[in-house]
């Protein structure tokens, strides 16, 4: 039977009468089947990767690509008029994550998968994911985002497990999510609901009854915290995830001859930041049930879980109240205890000490004493880890202390969001680069090949003009494509910095209307969501939104300046953006990104990273040399040191710079305010003088003048722009997930065996 047949049969018809919708299920139902033939027993240890995010992003046509079936699948619809594309359109987003570290989850999934290792997901099955984000009137509104439908990639299973949360006992179900590898086997991702959950309770955007557990608990990702209520569900989301997921891996080993002693001979748990750090004591406690001993339970747990810390903002690190988990799991208070007692036998150093002294539970301090490893996700960060952020730990454990520098999945990423790239690439240097990312390296042989440098700037310029359709289409704007396209697309935080790129783009404006024009128009975009507690973050998008307003009415300003910011950033809209990109924005404060990943996609996808000293921004630098990235501003050694010296004072810089004041005070000047709110504006202007906790005047210069360069660059030295982005993908190998899976199974997990 032929793919057309195969399909025909499940749609019952000439596939040229089916509509979108049911040409996209018969594509779900034959993936399905597809996967289910990959499905390899397991023999030895498997790996458990328990996240509370992962932001697995649409799966159709990278299932497509990982059974091999994509360009017959394209074919065979065209064949019938149809466009593989449209059919794309037709399936949800699953909004399962937030950022970086829930799309490196859902990367490392399929790596596994296309390694052949045994690895499965363990996470929640969320409703409404993270928000679906609008803008309306210059302002982010938050609604529900729902991507669960009647036919779903996540399957209902008849598996369910006990959970008790503050003394009451509910059912968690298990749902199943096939995850194939490319040319590789097929895993699983498992997510837990209750089968109570009533969407009917959310009400004027996002907000619901927040005591309504049976009801509300896997409602969203990430439910606002900044309410008391709001900080317990989130204790409640994570013991379910945990004690599901426990109970889950307890019964799979058993199922396979584990006895319970020997545990880590058939497990092993990643716990992904500290979201899922209470699978230790739980762990610990489901072993006493099966009569381990305390002692013993301890030692098990500890040589079959893992830690990966993903950030070191202090605030981001989850310290709970006593009295929350008092309340919530009184159940693992006792262990909780114990465990801290037997860290305090270890060190004396209080500071290292799980509960603190104001009754408050230290998560990472847990994972750290109790799992056998910890890594950072780039050099620059675990030595940060090591040197000053968990300094303590790394003196008292020092065997367990490693990096893995994260990476991201070119399947996705390459193969499946720029196909005209992937195509080109394919005819200079095979194919091997799909499983052997290194291979990429070939392409340096045409670095100077100006036949290869005017294919590459071809791709970009269709792929710029993809997007401009793209954005016409969703967003409604008009972009310019022959201009230069600078994309910042990444969560809106504060140590993220889009505060420092809206402050050189006030500095353009009055540089334009000054009469000295850039080298090049420039077309600014940005995708970001805002933590909808978090007011700053919003007034920084508010800003954002405004001051494209003002540049749009201005017809001096915008023949040269153009501001974008795309509604909803997500994967979907990643994959619009990356291969659509010249200059990729990687400017956080240097020490905060802990490693970064969009930094990765777009270097593959041949984007100039314009950047800090920072996460693996790093290494970017050392893999493609100085002169092929611009980097700017303070080292991390420096801002550490200003942090510790403690003198920083944001009003200085201000007074004693004309640039930076006229930058500042353009927010609240009358443009900025006759477009938008006074309040928001003021705020964010009050707030970048009399705090900007992550340092951006003393960058600002730096930043002027460097992105400067990258646009007399791009516009003076076209064939030169061009070979650097050649290297850029040439050395992008590194950035593999395959690599980063490949040393995470080396040295902690020794899958299979
Ligand atoms: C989210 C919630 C809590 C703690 C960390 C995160 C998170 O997304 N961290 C990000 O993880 C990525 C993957 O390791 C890194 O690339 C980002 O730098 C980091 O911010």
């Amino acid at each position: 039977m032929n793919f057309t047949e195969t399909l025909q049969n499940l749609t019952g018809k000439p596939l040229a009468d089916c509509t979108d919708q049911e040409l996209y299920l018969a594509l779900l139902e034959l993936v399905r089947q597809k996967s289910a033939d990959r499905v390899q027993p397991v023999t030895g240890r498997k790996l458990y990767y328990i996240s509370a995010e992962f932001l697995i992003g649409k799966l159709l046509s990278n299932n497509l690509i990982n059974l091999g079936l994509y360009e017959e699948a394209r074919d065979a619809l065209a064949a019938a008029g149809k466009r593989l594309s449209d059919i794309e359109e037709v399936e949800p987003e699953p909004s399962l994550g937030n950022g970086g570290l829930g799309r490196l989850a859902a990367c490392f999934l399929d790596s596994l998968a296309t390694l052949g290792l045994p690895g499965d997901g363990v996470g929640l099955r969320y409703h409404f994911g993270l928000f679906h984000q609008s803008f309306e009137d210059g302002v982010q509104n938050e609604k529900p985002d729902p991507w669960l439908t009647a036919h779903s990639w996540a399957e209902k299973t008849d598996v369910t497990y006990p959970v008790e949360l503050a003394g009451k006992e509910y059912t968690a179900r298990l749902y199943k999510l096939a995850v194939t590898g490319y040319e590789g086997r097929t895993n699983t991702l498992n997510l837990f609901d209750l089968d109570t959950i009533d969407e009917s309770i959310v009400h004027d955007g996002i907000a619901f009854d927040k005591t309504a557990i049976d009801k509300n608990l896997t409602l969203f990702l990430y439910p606002d915290d900044s309410d008391e209520a709001g900080r317990r569900l989130r204790v409640y989301q994570q013991y379910l995830m945990v004690s599901a997921g426990a109970q889950l891996i307890l019964a799979e080993c058993a199922a396979r001859g584990c006895s319970y002693h020997d545990l880590a001979d058939y497990a092993a748990i990643q716990i992904n930041d500290t979201h899922p750090s209470m699978v230790i004591p739980e762990l610990i406690r489901l072993l006493g049930e099966k009569g381990i001993e305390f002692e013993e339970a301890v030692a098990i747990v500890t040589k079959t879980c893992a830690y990966t810390n993903h950030t070191i903002l202090a605030e981001a690190l989850e310290k709970w109240p006593r009295a929350y988990l008092d309340a919530v799991v009184p159940q693992l208070m006792p262990i909780i205890e114990k465990l801290d007692a037997l860290a305090r036998t270890r060190t004396k150093d209080e500071s290292l000490a799980i509960i603190d002294k104001d009754d408050r539970v230290h998560m990472a301090h847990m994972d750290i004493h109790f799992t056998h490893s910890t890594n950072g996700v780039a050099a620059l960060h675990t030595e940060i880890l090591k040197n000053s952020e968990l300094h303590g730990f790394y003196e008292l454990y020092p065997e367990k202390f490693n990096n893995k520098t994260n990476g991201i999945t070119f399947r996705r990423w390459l193969l499946e969001c720029d196909p005209r790239l992937t195509a080109v690439l394919e005819q200079r240097i095979g194919s091997g680069f799909r499983k052997d990312a290194t291979e990429l390296e070939k392409l340096l042989a045409f670095a100077d090949d100006e036949t290869v440098l005017g294919e590459l700037t071809a791709v970009k310029k269709a792929n710029k003009e993809a997007l401009a359709d793209w954005l016409l289409r969703t967003q409604k704007v008009q972009v310019n494509s022959s201009a230069l396209f600078d994309i910042q697309s990444k969560r809106l935080h504060e140590y993220k910095r889009q505060q420092l790129n809206l402050l050189y783009l006030i500095h353009q404006y009055h540089e334009i209307k000054a009469g000295h024009l850039p080298a090049v128009p420039l077309v600014s975009i940005f995708g970001a969501k805002a933590a909808p507690a978090y007011t700053i973050a919003k007034d920084i998008i508010h800003a954002l939104l405004t001051l494209s307003k003002v540049i749009a009415a201005d017809p001096e300003v915008s023949k040269w300046l153009q501001v974008v910011f795309v509604e909803n950033y997500n994967v979907t809209a990643a994959e619009k953006l990356i291969p659509a990109c010249d200059l990729s924005e990687q400017i956080s404060l240097a020490s905060k990104e802990a490693s970064g990943t969009g930094n990765m996609k777009f270097m593959l996808n041949g984007a100039l990273t314009l950047g800090t000293m920072d996460g693996a921004n790093v290494e970017i630098s050392q893999q493609v040399g100085d002169e092929n990235i611009y980097i700017f501003g303070q080292t991390s050694d420096q801002v550490i040191h200003r942090y510790a010296v403690g003198d920083y004072d944001p009003a200085q810089w201000v007074e004693g710079d004309a640039n930076i004041r006229r930058a500042i005070d353009f927010l609240t000047g009358p443009e900025m305010l006759a477009a938008g709110h006074t309040e928001n504006l003021t705020r964010l202007h009050d707030e970048l003088i009399h705090k900007d906790w992550f340092q951006t005047l003393p960058d600002f210069n730096a930043y002027v003048v460097r992105k400067g360069q990258a646009l007399s660059d791009y516009a003076c030295d076209p064939m030169g722009w061009r070979r650097k982005c050649l290297v850029n993908i040439a050395k992008a190998g590194m950035f593999s997930s395959d690599r980063t899976i490949a040393e995470y199974d080396r040295d902690i997990w020794h899958l299979g065996k």
